[in-house]
């Protein structure tokens, strides 16, 4: 990438820094920093200490055979117990794990004596299906607490969970169910969603059609509907965990024994199954989840609103925060589901004082007004994190003032299904944060950004963002294709992890994310960044949203073609289009003005709320559009198709 370009763009000046108060108190200190780069195996050896081990490990990190790591390779643990069984035994047992809020406003809350007896009778459930250590199970789940409950019953008797979207359709769990050979499938009748029930067994059972080796079918009762039965194949939730004990004694497993597969969508090919396995992921996810948000179990109440089928929900739903012992909040539905203030009246009722998000949900948030979250107390609120995209300053700058009161820190955590915990991210306590940047690698962390020939780019300058050392939640290998983890993350620069995003660094060495390098743009020689014109746009008081792409062109190479949704005060006319280009003209350099701006109602996005860029550059180059079953909502491409002139 050529550094001008990447390095020119944005200026953003504003600073903040930590509330005081916070600072006195926080959980980590600058202090980590130096120690952890003093001594890094050390200071991750120290970190794993958080958790309980039947058999402590002695050695930190194996990197004998680069790039297969092995963390605390000697010791022994159960992730079930460091998540659940051990703060029982610490007298913690009647403190809420989970408050659980469904869509349509029923819920319970459920504690960690509770969620003890709930896990242990899920993994008898699993023993007596016959479900035994290093078998796959596939997970299909509405976001319910049996989701957890399932995630901690694999995790307990050493079964390797693949979790699937609640979203995602028939094919797409066939291929992942045959990827991973599960021999179990949990699924649910239904989940509720936008105030109504929405089936899920239906898509098993087609996708057991397509596939060998599936056993059985648990199925969850949520919804109460019609549900077909295979006999014999399914078996109820509630039936057969009803007749459980609740007693289930875990044993150790290996550090390195398989916790999970997740597969990764990937915009091309076949989906990659990331393998996380146990005693280095929960050690940086328990770490993470205590230095990033600052966790103060006792007191604090967390939420973090992804979906249990993306690796957020994974990390930060089920493994860090309960291996902290914390309190949260898992929501089932839809943030306007029955009204527009869903997610701060719950902020309200539970007393939430650290919300994790996405910057798409940010973005939707603003589209719908300031009004709607200042009708609710949100004084509890103390932390907020951002996680999935580059967060545009704009986005950045409401959260903290209608969100935040002006007051709570943000952390922009960057990470990937494949790091397993967040790597860069302010700590909220230390950092003096910059709005739209994620800033410096975690202790213990070792992240940089390089250009085309593997060098270190000087401050002021962009190019590809790199992890130069091990950490101890990496994935582990591609699930089956050792040879695609190697090509496909430590072959482009040697020695070091290609992340697959472009970055760049500011004065002081700061990192700004700028989206995969896959969407940067090519436009007369200049590499544009589709993240800094999209905040641009944003910037602009009459734009809610937008998503940009380079479409084929015969005189620049590729041509900017941006897709907007404007704010509901403004309406599309010729001027207004114009003076959007104009905009991003002043704030970015003619260079980057979008050769077109197309005005649309909504974007494609996946269920983690990542803009599907692919799918606009199949509309913007007039070609037809490419696979669509990762999109959170399928009817949306029509829907912008139709929006749109015929000559595109
Ligand atoms: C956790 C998660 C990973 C990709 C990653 C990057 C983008 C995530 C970000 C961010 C800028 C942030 N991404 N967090 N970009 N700032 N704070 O999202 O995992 O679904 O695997 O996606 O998401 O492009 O490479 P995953």
């Amino acid at each position: 990438m050529s550094n001008e370009s990447l390095a020119n763009l944005l200026k953003e000046e504003r600073r903040f820094a930590p509330p005081a108060e916070l600072a006195a108190g926080a959980n980590v200190t600058a202090a980590a920093y130096a120690q952890a780069s003093e001594d890094r195996l050390g200071f991750w050896a120290e970190q794993a200490r958080r958790l309980s081990w039947a058999v402590e490990p002695t050695e930190t990190l194996d990197w004998s055979n680069p790039p297969f790591a092995k963390w605390f390779a000697d010791g022994r643990l159960n992730v079930a117990y460091n998540c659940v069984d051990r703060h029982v035994e610490a007298g913690l047992g009647d403190r809420v794990a989970i408050h659980f809020e469904g869509e349509p406003g029923d819920g319970r809350s459920i504690t960690y004596a509770q969620l003890k007896d709930e896990v242990s009778r899920a993994a008898n459930a699993l023993l007596e299906l016959g479900v035994t250590k290093g078998d796959r199970v596939a997970i299909y789940l509405p976001m319910i607490p049996e989701a957890v409950v399932a995630m901690l019953a694999c995790a307990r008797i050493g079964a390797t969970h693949s979790v699937v979207f609640g979203g995602f359709s028939a094919d797409a769990v066939a291929s992942r169910i045959q990827d991973a050979r599960a021999r179990l499938v949990i699924t649910a009748d239904g989940g509720y969603r936008r105030g109504k029930p929405s089936a899920l067994k239906p898509a098993i059972d087609e996708a057991l059609t397509k596939v060998d080796g599936v056993e059985h079918v648990l199925v969850v009762r949520r919804t109460g509907q019609d549900t077909p039965f295979t006999e014999g194949r399914d078996v109820w939730w509630h039936e057969i965990t009803e007749r459980q004990s609740a007693e289930h004694t875990p044993q150790p497993h290996e550090a390195e024994h398989p916790l999970f597969i997740l597969y990764t969508s990937g915009t091309t090919g076949k989906p990659k199954g990331i393998l996380h396995t146990s005693g280095g992921y929960l050690t940086q996810a328990a770490y993470t989840h205590h230095a990033v948000f600052d966790l103060k179990p006792a007191t604090d109440v967390y939420w973090c609103t992804a979906d249990i089928g993306w690796v957020t929900g994974h990390s930060y739903i089920v493994y860090g925060p309960l291996a902290n012992g914390a309190t949260q909040v898992i929501y089932e539905g839809t943030p306007d589901t029955p009204h527009q203030g869903r997610f701060w009246e719950i902020v309200q009722k539970y007393g939430v004082t650290i919300l994790y998000t996405a910057p798409t949900a940010i973005r939707t948030f603003m589209k719908w007004g300031d009004d709607i979250p200042a009708k609710f107390d949100l004084s509890s609120l103390r932390v907020l994190g951002s996680v999935g995209e580059p967060i545009n300053p704009e986005a950045w700058v409401w959260y903290r003032e209608h969100i935040g009161a002006g007051r709570a820190p943000i952390v922009d955590t960057w990470w990937q299904t494949e790091t397993g915990a967040i790597m860069i991210s302010p700590l909220p306590g230390v950092t003096e944060t910059k709005p739209g940047s994620a800033q410096r690698a975690l202790p213990g962390i070792a992240a940089t950004v390089v250009d085309d020939e593997a060098r270190e780019v000087p401050n002021g300058s962009g190019g590809y963002l790199v992890l130069t050392e091990p950490w101890p939640s990496m994935l582990r290998t591609i699930w089956g294709d050792d040879q695609r983890y190697i090509d496909t993350y430590w072959s482009r620069f040697q020695g070091r992890y290609f992340a697959g995003d472009g970055a760049k660094k500011d004065e002081d060495g700061d990192i700004w994310l700028l989206g995969r390098v896959d969407d940067v743009m090519l436009v007369s020689g200049h590499n544009i960044s589709t993240t800094e014109v999209e905040s641009a746009l944003v910037g602009h008081p009459a734009v809610a949203e937008s998503a940009v792409v380079g479409a084929t062109d015969a005189t620049t190479g590729q041509a900017i073609v941006a897709f907007v949704i404007l704010r509901g005060t403004a309406t599309e006319t010729p001027e207004l289009v114009e003076e959007l280009r104009a905009h991003v003209g002043r704030t970015l350099g003619p260079i980057a003005k979008p050769k077109q701006i197309k005005v649309v109602g909504e974007l494609p996005k996946t269920r983690s709320g990542k803009i599907m860029r692919r799918l606009l550059r199949d509309i913007a180059e007039g070609r037809e559009i490419g696979d669509t079953t990762t999109l959170a909502d399928s009817t949306v491409m029509s829907l912008i198709q139709s929006q749109l002139p015929p000559t595109g």
